[in-house]
């Protein structure tokens, strides 16, 4: 039987794309300088779309291929998506939940750890041969602490839940309280950052929590408050943020994402109040041939069914 044509449209991890390759007829777009020639070229014959939150897909594209009734999403987030655009053409949309909450969550204490207990700074003491200059510095204990979580969603209860295992007092802030957990809703995020000894971001990306971590929050957070960012880049205000580090007027931040990636604002390099990381959340073996799988089966699931099968949410 001959394979079902689907448009990759951006690059995915090498594993990924064998796979697509190995499951469909594969054309691909979005790298190339020619990608919407590539596209036009094609566009009577695509039907489904293979993407990710990293590349995303614009109105341009959509509009470009009359017969796409699927993009299967690799990834969790859909801030680079056009999902308005094309529901508004009758396009179904999927992404990939769940199968990284493990992932992301896990980072995130990694994260928190790192930064609080400073060990990445120590891991540079030693090998600058620092030691027998003296002692590193003291730094701060996580365990019984006060962690607060911004989006209480799949992520942010992954997160939560790690939580028990470090003795920590958990409050959230959400648009609205959810019904099924026993943590306290904060419905004032700077109230939220003012309690918290920890701050972690994980709320969805795009319009609706752009800069949701203003300066005020960060004023908020204060001199013994660690921002942690696991989300998106676009969900902190990255100017008062740098400002405040440099600062020192909050404790400290570790940042997985950024506003401009894969830039980030250069003096965070020279401040060891500040984790640096390259957007890894999801980047383990695992959970990406899970996640490239579950693209997989969304677009089998669309040639079979009709239907996807992790639709994007309705706003
Ligand atoms: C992507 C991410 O998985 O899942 C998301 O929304 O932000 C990332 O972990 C990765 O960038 C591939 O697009």
């Amino acid at each position: 039987m001959p394979k079902q044509l689907v448009l990759q449209h951006g690059r995915l991890s090498p594993s990924v794309e064998a796979r697509l390759i190995e499951e469909f007829d594969i054309v691909r777009s979005g790298e190339q300088t020619d990608s919407m020639a590539i596209i036009r070229q094609h566009a009577d014959a695509i039907t489904a779309m293979a993407t990710s939150a990293r590349h995303g897909v614009t109105a341009e594209v959509i509009e470009a291929l009359p017969r796409l009734r699927a993009i299967a999403s690799f990834g969790v987030g859909y801030d680079n998506l056009d999902v308005a655009f094309a529901r508004g053409r009758d396009i179904a949309v999927s992404y990939t939940p769940d199968v990284l909450n493990d992932c992301v969550a896990d980072l995130a204490w990694g994260a928190m750890l790192d930064l609080s207990r400073g060990l990445s700074e120590a891991d540079r003491f030693m090998r600058r041969g620092d030691w027998p200059k003296g002692a590193f510095r003291l730094t701060n204990r996580v365990s019984a602490k006060k962690l607060g979580i911004v989006g209480l969603g799949r992520i942010g209860r992954a997160i939560a839940q790690r939580a028990s295992g470090f003795t920590m007092d958990v409050r959230y802030h959400n648009r609205r309280p959810v019904s099924d957990v026993s943590y306290v809703h904060e419905s004032d995020l700077a109230a939220l950052a003012h309690w918290a000894d920890y701050l972690v971001v994980a709320v969805a990306g795009g319009s609706d929590t752009r800069h949701l971590v203003s300066k005020s929050v960060i004023e908020a957070l204060g001199p013994k408050g660690y921002l942690i960012n696991i989300a998106r880049g676009s969900s902190v205000d990255e100017d008062a943020l740098t400002k405040a580090l440099q600062a020192k007027s909050i404790a400290g931040a570790a940042l997985d994402v950024y506003s401009t990636e894969p830039c980030f604002p250069e003096v965070l390099a020279q401040l060891d109040n500040v984790l640096l990381l390259p957007h890894i959340g999801t980047a383990t073996h695992e959970t990406r041939a899970a996640m490239g799988e579950l693209v997989i089966d969304n677009l089998k699931s669309f040639f079979e069914t009709g239907h996807l099968l992790t639709p994007v949410p309705v706003a």
